[in-house]
């Protein structure tokens, strides 16, 4: 037996959640602006790719009893510069501010990797 309206309102259901889960995983989340904050949570950056102009600033903050910090992946910034250590933990801020147009990725060198795996994200300083 098979009910017509039963079965368009399952067609429906499906392409809402196909729809809802395209593109990017639910990890992908972005950020944009002047000067952003971005919480480090247990193994997670807040967002997963943040925007800036050039000469925007990313404050980072620590949000989490685990300590954390954003380091980018080919080494041109840490936070640890400006905190004096890789160890931020609840509260701990630092900001960075990036004069100079580029994409980084970053990691936190305590639960992520250079190649972008665990916790770690994209930054894109002046992106057009
Ligand atoms: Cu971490």
């Amino acid at each position: 037996m098979s009910n017509p309206r039963a079965v368009a309102l399952i067609a429906v259901l499906l392409a809402v959640a196909t729809v809802s889960g395209c593109g990017s995983d639910s990890r992908s989340k972005v950020t944009e602006g002047q000067n952003v904050e971005v919480k480090m949570f247990d193994a997670s950056f807040e967002y997963s790719e943040i925007r800036v102009p050039v000469g925007g600033s990313v404050t980072w903050v620590g949000a989490s009893r685990l300590p954390h910090n954003a380091t980018a992946a080919d080494g041109s910034w840490s936070t640890e510069t400006v905190f004096g250590s890789l160890e931020q933990y609840d509260g701990d801020r630092a900001s960075l501010v990036f004069d100079r147009a580029g994409t980084y990725v970053f990691f936190c060198t305590l639960h992520g990797n250079a190649q972008g795996a665990g916790m770690s994200g994209t930054l894109v300083v002046g992106g057009g």
